[in-house]
C-alpha cells in the first residue's frame, strides 16, 4: 500500500469515512485537520475558540493555525505511513506541506480526489447534521472549495500524483474503488 496519502474532495464527499476505513485496514495514521480542529473546539482552547467561529460560517481556518497543528503532528509520526484527510485545503498549505515533507524526507505517494455532485454532497451533509451542516453553511463551503481547494487538483496532477475516484454509491463501493487504485502498490 502506498503509505503517504492525501485525500482531496468537496465537503461531504466522504473523505473522513473512507480515510477511517483505509487507515484501520492498513495500519496507517489518519490525520484529519477537521477532527484536530473539532478537538480543539471541544477542549475550549484559545485556538478552538478562534477555529469554531470560522468553521461555523463555512470558511477555512487560517493557514497559520492549521499549519502549526499539522507540523507538530507530522513531526511526531515515526515513519509509519499516514493519510492527510482535508489537508492541504489551498495552494499555500500545499506548498508549506511540500517544504515540510522535503525536510522530513517523506514524499507524498498519492493524492486521491473523491468526486461527487453538489446535490449528493448537500444531501449527505444535511443528513449528518453537524453544527456546520446547515444548507447555507454547506453552500458556502462548496464555494470555498471550488475557489480555494479545487486548484490543488491541477497542482497534484502536474506532479503525477493524482487519482480520481467516483464517490457515489455505498461506502463499500467507494472503498473498493480506492483499493483498486492503490492496490497494485501493495
Ligand atoms: P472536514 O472535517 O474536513 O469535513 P468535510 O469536508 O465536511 O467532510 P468529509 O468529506 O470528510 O465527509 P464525511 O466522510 O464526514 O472540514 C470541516 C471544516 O473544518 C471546514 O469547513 C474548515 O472550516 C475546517 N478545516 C478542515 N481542514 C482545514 C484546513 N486544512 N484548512 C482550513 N480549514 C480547515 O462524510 C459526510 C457525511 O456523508 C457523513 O455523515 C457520512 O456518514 C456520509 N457518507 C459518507 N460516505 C457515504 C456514502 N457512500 N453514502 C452515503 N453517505 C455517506
Amino acid at each position: 500500500m502506498k503509505s503517504r496519502l492525501v485525500f482531496l474532495g468537496p465537503p461531504g464527499a466522504g473523505k473522513g469515512t473512507q480515510a477511517d476505513l483505509l487507515c484501520a485496514n492498513n495500519k496507517i495514521a489518519h490525520l484529519s485537520t477537521g477532527d484536530m480542529l473539532r478537538a480543539e473546539v471541544e477542549a475550549g482552547s484559545v485556538l478552538g475558540k478562534e477555529a469554531e467561529l470560522v468553521m461555523n460560517r463555512g470558511d477555512l481556518v487560517s493557514d497559520e493555525l492549521v499549519l502549526s497543528i499539522v507540523e507538530k503532528t507530522l513531526n511526531n509520526q515515526n515513519n509509519g505511513g499516514w493519510l492527510l484527510d482535508g489537508f492541504p485545503r489551498n495552494v499555500v498549505q500545499a506548498k508549506a506541506l511540500e517544504l515540510l515533507l522535503t525536510k522530513l524526507q517523506q514524499p507524498i505517494d498519492a493524492a486521491i480526489l473523491l468526486e461527487l455532485d453538489d446535490e449528493d454532497l448537500i444531501a449527505r451533509l444535511l443528513a449528518r447534521g453537524r453544527s456546520d451542516d446547515t444548507e447555507t453553511v454547506i453552500r458556502k463551503r462548496l464555494v470555498v472549495y471550488r475557489e480555494k481547494t479545487e486548484p490543488l487538483v491541477e497542482f497534484y496532477k502536474q506532479q503525477g500524483l493524482l487519482s480520481k475516484i467516483q464517490a457515489s454509491g455505498t461506502v463499500e463501493d467507494i472503498s473498493l474503488r480506492i483499493f483498486q487504485k492503490l492496490g497494485p502498490s501493495l
